[in-house]
């Protein structure tokens, strides 16, 4: 199969220079044009699991190149998410399009431009750090799961041939996958382990394991899981996890060393993906007239440390 990857963040890259490395046909789009150039000439460096392996991926600006492209994932942050669908409306609407992003709202905007049969949605829980251009960390190893984006949308047997194809994509690059019937619940159980983490560690600088060892992280975690266990049952979501808030405080074990993506992007002075995690909870908490107190704060904390990004006050001590 020829694969495009969409987006040439820590995913994007691990999962092109994973899957070129299994011996697969990738073709990786950016959307600047130099980091392109540069990419596409020195390659891709992954470290960490199986690592050290530098590989070279074609790299490219033009989304035309993605026209034959008979599966292509998307590894763009949600807040891109649309971009991608309208481009990818113009040039490759055959194609089977896999979002593994994080949040909540992704597979909605692909919806909205591309044909609802050709979308998979997905959760996974490799870590992968951005370290440069082209350049990323393979952190930590975890599972991956797809599913259809609408299931209602398409017959059984195209949907199964779509999911196995992505599946034994995955797999032969190593990201040992599993087809589920409803992902829906599987995104709102990731959002939680999202929603618990992310803003956490981006407004403290903690990383994941650290924010259950002090009991001000711990208590503000465990309130903003809650309230989107609260939200999420109210829309008929069934987690995957027997006891969802201990699932998050495994997270931050398992992944303790992590610096989670919220964090990365805050570090990086980036726009993060607060709208698509807690502030989600929060938008359909007050929908519901559930109330999100914790999620509230955080969304907006969040927005106000990305607004104030250039406007570091340095206050030092008399
Ligand atoms: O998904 C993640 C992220 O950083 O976005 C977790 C699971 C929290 C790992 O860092």
């Amino acid at each position: 199969v020829n694969i495009g990857v969409i987006g040439p963040g820590a995913m994007g890259c691990l999962l092109a220079g994973r899957l070129a490395l299994s011996g697969q046909e990738v073709i990786l789009l950016d959307h600047q044009e130099q980091r392109a150039d540069l990419v596409d000439q020195e390659g891709l460096t992954i470290e960490g699991i199986k690592g050290p392996f530098r590989i070279q991926v074609p790299v490219t600006v033009d989304a035309q190149r993605l026209s034959k492209a008979d599966i292509i994932l998307i590894c763009v942050k949600a807040y891109d998410s649309r971009i991608v669908a309208q481009t990818m409306q113009k040039v490759n609407q055959e194609a089977t399009c896999l979002t593994l992003q994080n949040g909540v709202g992704n597979m909605e905007q692909l919806g909205a431009y591309l044909p609802r049969r050709n979308i998979l949605g997905g959760i996974t829980s490799h870590g992968a750090t951005f370290l440069g251009p082209g350049h990323v960390r393979h952190a930590g190893e975890g599972e991956t799961f797809i599913g259809c984006g609408y299931p209602e949308e398409s017959g059984l047997e195209e949907q199964s041939q779509k999911l196995e194809a992505a599946r034994q994509m995955l797999n032969q690059a190593g990201f040992i996958t599993q087809i589920v019937p409803r992902i829906k619940n599987l995104i709102w159980s990731k959002l939680l382990v999202n929603v618990g983490i992310n803003a956490l560690t981006a407004l403290t600088r903690l990383r994941n394991g650290d924010l259950i060892n002090y009991p001000g992280t711990l208590s503000i975690l465990e309130e903003a899981v809650q309230e989107a266990i609260r939200v999420g049952k109210n829309k008929g979501i069934e987690f995957i996890f027997e006891e969802p808030l201990a699932q998050v405080k495994k997270v931050c074990q398992l992944t303790s060393a992590n610096i989670s993506s919220m964090l990365q992007d805050v570090l990086r002075k980036r726009r993060t993906e607060v709208d698509y995690i807690n502030g989600v909870i929060m938008e359909e908490g007050a929908r519901a007239r559930i109330p999100t107190p914790v999620n509230t704060v955080l969304t907006r904390l969040v927005k106000t440390l990305e607004a104030s990004y250039d406007q570091v006050a340095v206050w030092e001590a008399p």
